[in-house]
């Protein structure tokens, strides 16, 4: 048995939730619970990032102490795990005293070393996106060349990290770890960032109340970023807890957006090399879910709420449409329709009426008792197979973090087994009177069922729960291992299934507009 350690970003405070923070958390929390069906001990790291000026000002705007702000904010993102499912292990916040101290552990010991020193810093500064620019930088002298927005002028005396110094470590790490930065094209793209001269970066801000204490220095507050990346070790107890913390350290995946890969794939591996620890396995940059071509964000006031189509249609088509619509690593547009259609045709007419006209057939005809299978023949064989390569399939993708293939190769076991349905045709064997067949076809494909429950429950906890109850199985599906539970004739025969209910009933594009009306 192996660890896992997988993180989301810590998710800034200054408002609620929106559907981009909602498409990571699924993602890790997809990976996350299929690492457990492999046997692996999982630790998935979440959580939120209090500090700065972004979330004093937005504290500001609303009249309230940012601390306020933040305890509101989390309680927000907690409530929408628990709807979306998210299972993870620890829920960091960035004012939590724990973490405040190992980051101070983490500033003092670089200080030590000399890789943190005083100087000046004159230049622009971006409170959307907490980021420090050159006037050559700037769009029209004045704008931030990531988000468009207005920058401040900033002038004052500050720490800096001493980044350039890792210009060559990070360029030999890339070069001996070509996965280390992924998808390969946002890699290139970080290799010529670094190729082009890193400058050393300021890591404290003057007065600003809403910040870490600068242990050297109390008129500093540390840097947001520099508080934010530290999370990942912080939530190990490093410097505290050493036995703990090299239990899942390195981690074996940061999952981010693309927007903010440069801190975690330059300056978080070089803060890592400046401590003396291993950096950890992968940085995956997902793409933007963008809404009319514009990437959705709260002040493009754009957003889609992950709530709003929980409530309406279950968190399980939030969570396919997401992963089994973009290639993971590509940006997607998220529209009411291309919703609509891809779940109605895979779940609702792809999977759900594979369990239902199976239960069915099973309840009439079996006294809803699964059938004893009889003898084996070519076509049994054949959808037998579909299963063999499966787990085989699933590691290859899951490995790339490739989600939409990995449900590919599960849709292809799918509609595998409704052609299997349709060709066998039990509702006619019946009537020729060929029971003991009937009997065989349709254990078939409940067993095909079982093990697409087994397998899809990473993917849609809620829905592979009911279809579990639906075959009556009494194992806890959570508790399944991937190695046992692909191994063909599991499903106890004369289990009695429950009459089937749908699991994943069809939706209308209506739905979407009017409700939209509502609110
Ligand atoms: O950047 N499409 O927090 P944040 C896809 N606190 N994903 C999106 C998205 C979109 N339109 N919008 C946001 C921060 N995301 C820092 C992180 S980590 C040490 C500190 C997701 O609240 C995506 O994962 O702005 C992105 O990287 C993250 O939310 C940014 O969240």
């Amino acid at each position: 048995m192996g660890k896992f350690f997988i993180t989301t970003p810590v998710y800034y405070v200054n408002d609620v939730p929106h559907l981009g923070h909602a498409y990571t958390t699924i993602a890790a929390d997809t990976l996350s619970r299929y690492r457990r069906l492999l046997g692996d001990e999982v630790f998935f790291l979440t959580g939120t990032d209090e500090h700065g000026s972004k979330i004093l000002q937005a504290a500001r705007q609303k009249n309230i102490s940012p601390q306020k702000l933040a305890d509101e904010m989390t309680a927000r993102f907690k409530n929408l795990w628990e709807k979306l499912s998210i299972s993870y292990s620890d829920f960091i916040r960035t004012t939590d005293q724990k973490h405040i101290k190992v980051v101070q552990n983490v500033f003092s010991r670089l200080h030590e070393k000399g890789d943190i020193y005083k100087g000046k810093y004159s230049g622009w500064y971006c409170v959307p996106c907490e980021s420090f620019w050159l006037e050559s930088q700037l769009k029209d002298k004045k704008f931030c060349p990531e988000c468009k927005r207005e920058t401040v002028k900033l002038e004052e005396d500050s720490y800096f990290f001493s980044l350039s110094k890792y210009q060559k470590p990070l360029l030999d790490y890339y070069n001996e770890n070509p996965d280390f930065v992924l998808p390969s094209t946002r890699k290139n793209e970080v290799v010529e960032f670094v190729k082009r001269g890193l400058r050393d970066i300021s890591v404290t801000r003057l007065n600003l109340e809403w910040g870490i204490p600068c242990p050297v220095d109390e008129q500093h507050s540390i840097y947001v970023w520099v508080d934010a990346l530290i999370n990942y070790i912080s939530a190990l107890g490093y410097s505290l807890e050493e036995e703990r913390f090299f239990t899942f350290w390195p981690a074996d995946v940061h999952l981010v957006g693309k927007d903010i890969l440069k801190f975690h794939a330059i300056i978080w591996p070089a803060l890592l090399m400046a401590i003396g620890i291993k950096l950890p396995g992968m940085v995956f940059a997902h793409g933007w879910w963008m809404i009319k071509g514009e990437k959705m964000s709260k002040s493009r006031k754009n957003v889609v709420e992950p709530e709003w189509i929980i409530d309406r249609f279950g968190s399980d088509y939030l969570r396919y449409f997401l992963l089994r619509e973009v290639p993971f690593g590509e940006d997607g547009n998220f529209s009411p329709a291309l919703f609509v259609k891809r779940v109605n045709s895979d779940l609702a007419n792809d999977l759900g009426n594979l369990l239902n006209r199976t239960l069915t057939l099973v309840v009439k005809h079996f006294q809803a008792k699964v059938p004893r299978p009889g003898k084996i023949n070519a076509q049994d064989d054949e959808l037998k197979g579909k299963i063999d390569s499966l787990p085989d399939n699933l590691q290859n993708f899951m490995d790339r973090l490739s989600f939409s293939q990995a449900f590919d190769s599960i849709w292809e076991v799918v509609r595998g087994a409704n052609l299997y349905l349709d060709r066998c045709a039990p509702w006619r064997l019946v009537k020729k009177g060929e029971t003991e067949r009937m009997g065989s076809v349709l254990y078939n494909v409940l067993e095909i069922i079982r093990i697409l429950t087994v397998v899809l429950f990473p993917f849609i906890p809620r829905g592979a729960e009911k279809m579990w109850k639906q075959l009556g199985m009494e194992d806890i599906l959570s508790e399944q291992k991937l190695k046992d539970a692909v191994k063909w004739g599991k499903l106890p025969f004369a289990l009695e299934v429950k009459k089937p209910e749908p699991v994943f009933p069809r939706i209308k594009e209506e739905d979407f507009y009017e409700v939209e009306r509502e609110t």
